[in-house]
């Protein structure tokens, strides 16, 4: 079926989660729905409240602007907007937005009557994101624990509370973060790699399909995962990447102080070496 033939075919109202018919509808190639309309709503206001923030800062330069959080002192009580609450609300705006695009979704997986991995997919991403400025910051009873919103501000909160753990590549659920992280870039490319080059043939000859695939790593390394297994190995590899991440920074703080480093003593102290 043509593309633009299945469109029409399955543009169909229902699926919707809430709201019924009222959202039920594309504006040229994008579905709207409630969620659709919520997701503008939060980006457009928390866009705004960033430069607010911006304006009431001392400079312009998009590397420089930075939206801080709240000062420790402030607990989990709500800031003024000049000392955090805008970041306050700026985190509300972008958590409102991110789940917005993940029901919207999720209401699009349902129109299609296919399955909901690219929503749970995303979910996990934000589950990152809320375990590092909400979980987190919850736990160690600040709201200032939480990282500023700034291109370097991020990356220097970043360094800092790293050294605060004296070496954070000492943590082990970073070790597997980032395992999982260069495994997934290993694996996209393995797949990519494969895919364009059983479709770009020599002059002449014709595209390649499975046989070649499966045969090309038979031959290399004695193993084929499979045309379905790479992609459930990719999206398994992914989210990994993203819930590790998640584990290595809530338990840094709320259930270990020291350096990282020092954790491993479990593993000098074992009775095996004496
Ligand atoms: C594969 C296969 C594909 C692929 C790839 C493989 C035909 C089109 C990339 C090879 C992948 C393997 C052997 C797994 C590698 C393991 C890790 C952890 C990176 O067999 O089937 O489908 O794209």
């Amino acid at each position: 079926m043509a593309m633009l033939s299945f469109e029409r075919k399955y543009r169909v109202r229902g699926g919707t989660l809430i709201g019924g018919d009222l959202f039920d509808f594309w504006v040229g190639p994008f579905y709207v729905g409630f969620f659709g309309v919520l997701t503008m709503f939060f980006a457009v206001l928390g866009t705004a409240l960033i430069v607010w923030g911006a304006a009431m800062g001392p400079t312009w330069n998009l590397w420089q602007i930075n939206i801080a959080p709240p000062d420790l002192s402030y607990g989990l009580a709500l800031a003024p907007l000049a000392h955090g609450g805008l970041w306050q609300l700026i985190t509300i705006c972008a958590l409102g937005a991110f789940v917005s695009w993940m029901l919207r979704e999720v209401e699009i997986c349902r129109k299609l009557g296919i399955g909901l991995h690219v929503p749970i997919a995303f979910g996990v991403a934000i589950f990152a994101y809320f375990v590092l400025v909400v979980v987190r910051p919850l736990l160690l009873g600040a709201w200032g624990h939480g990282f500023p919103y700034g291109i370097f501000s991020h990356l220097d909160w970043v360094s800092n509370v790293g050294y605060q753990y004296l070496h954070f590549h000492y943590n082990p659920a970073h070790m597997l973060a980032i395992t999982f992280f260069f495994t997934t870039t290993l694996a996209l490319s393995l797949h990519g790699g494969l895919i364009l080059s059983v479709t770009n043939p020599k002059k002449g000859e014709p595209v390649k399909t499975a046989e070649h695939e499966n045969t090309f790593f038979r031959d290399f390394i004695g193993y084929s995962i499979g045309a379905l297994g790479i992609h459930r190995l990719g999206l398994f590899l992914a989210i990994n990447a993203g819930f590790w991440s998640a584990v290595c920074i809530v338990i840094s703080g709320p259930f270990w102080t020291r350096g990282w480093p020092e954790w491993w003593s479990w593993w000098l102290d074992l009775p095996i070496w004496r």
